[in-house]
């Protein structure tokens, strides 16, 4: 099959299955045009006005423009928007601020954290000495008195915050204060949430935390890549940490991409969008909690929702695989405290904002959360299954995914 039909044959997988993977999102045409437009043939490695390339005085322009969009909507004195992505990004950032071998803090992954946030397989926790903080086991909350204890004990160069797989709001104020006690730098990494902070639903951490990464391909709706934000007297490093520490080449389509995702999520249109992820998330989970299902932490403040399927009797990797035969598409996940492996952990994780952008709403928050119950308590049912894809099949037609 030619790339031309498998591009097809995605399109419509994405048309007639529901996504609710938490960090998925159905980016417009403006931004999908501009990733795929003639600017990708330009070398421009640099910055503007200062490349290593001639021929770059449109370039120049469409990273100034991105600049200034990214700084405008979070409010920042300083934007890099050349990183490819998020590890890559957080990576410029230890190597800008820190030095080999430092000690950091950050979230385990298995409580929700990333990869990039010191796991041990990752090159973040090969280089620093990484120390792991998680949730409280009793709460599922983050214990701020207790990371604030971990960061008196073990002195931190750099404190890091935000999370994959963690669904209430972050005090980021809070972990600031914390890392700027022991003279740590302190790094939010808003990529899952980054569209709930333009839009006004959740605290940012721009005023408070030293440096901001996000990529911009989840909750703000743009094309996958990554952007870092910092005060002014940061920039200087932070620029070259990103080019030519860990970069070469920037992807100058991708950044015009960006460009659009940061006017379009300027627009009042996207506050409404952001609200509206929040009430069906915390509708979805709400439901869910009213069918019996265990809900991690009890609920969410933000578009995901971690749930622990260990009472039902169903691992996480069963409940992905029945759902995606429904047409549901999900993440298996570990839970906090989790005894199953990461292939096959207790959980699955639920986000909303690609069926948000398809226009659903609270009733039909309440609807899917039916659906995927009776998937998760009778995934081994043939007629449970087949009944719950013809509801699914006709949510899909009845919400299309915007061209
Ligand atoms: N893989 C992303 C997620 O799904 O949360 C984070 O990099």
């Amino acid at each position: 099959m030619s790339i031309k039909e498998l591009i097809k044959k995605e399109e419509k997988r994405q048309q007639d299955n529901l996504s609710l993977i938490a960090s998925e999102n159905h980016t417009s045409k403006a931004v999908r045009e501009a990733v795929g437009s003639v600017l990708m043939n330009k070398y421009a490695e640099g910055y503007p006005g200062k490349r290593y390339y001639g021929g770059n005085q449109i370039i120049d322009q469409v990273e100034l423009e991105a600049i200034s969009s990214a700084k405008k909507i979070f409010k920042a004195e300083h934007a890099n928007v050349q990183p490819y992505s998020g590890t890559p990004a957080n990576l410029a950032i230890y190597a800008g601020l820190i030095a080999l071998g430092d000690t950091v803090m950050g979230m385990d992954l298995s409580h929700g954290g990333h990869l990039s946030h010191g796991h041990k397989v990752s090159l973040s926790g090969k280089s620093y000495k990484f120390v792991q903080y998680g949730v409280n086991p009793e709460t599922g909350l983050l214990d701020y008195e207790e990371i604030r204890r971990m960061a008196r004990i073990f002195k931190p160069k750099l404190i890091v915050c935000g999370a994959t797989a963690y669904p209430r709001e972050i005090d980021f104020k809070r972990f600031a204060e914390i890392a700027h006690e022991v003279g740590a730098y302190c790094l939010a990494d808003i990529s899952h949430i980054a569209g709930l902070v333009v839009g006004g639903v959740h605290q940012s951490p721009v005023p408070y935390c030293d440096v901001v990464m996000t990529t911009t391909h989840k909750t703000l709706r743009g094309p996958r890549g990554a952007i870092i934000l910092c005060k002014k007297e940061l920039a200087d490093k932070i620029d070259k940490a990103v080019f030519p520490g860990i970069q070469g080449g920037p992807h100058e389509n991708v950044i015009a991409g960006k460009a659009i995702c940061f006017e379009e999520a300027a627009k009042p249109a996207f506050r409404t969008y952001a609200k509206q992820i929040v009430k069906n998330s915390q509708r979805l989970a709400d439901t869910l909690q009213q069918l019996g299902i265990t809900i991690c932490s009890g609920g969410t403040d933000t578009h995901l929702i971690l749930v622990d399927l260990s009472s039902i009797g169903v691992t996480g990797k069963e409940a992905e695989t029945a759902l995606e035969k429904v047409g549901i598409v999900v993440n298996k996940n570990m839970i906090p405290g989790d005894t199953r492996s990461p292939f096959d952990p207790s959980g699955i994780r639920l986000g909303v904002p690609a069926v948000t952008t398809r226009g659903m709403k609270e009733l039909e928050m309440f609807k899917l959360a039916g659906l995927i119950n009776r998937v998760v308590r009778e995934p081994g049912s043939r007629v449970v299954l087949e009944s719950v894809k013809r509801e699914v099949a006709t949510l899909c037609r009845k919400f299309p995914v915007p061209k």
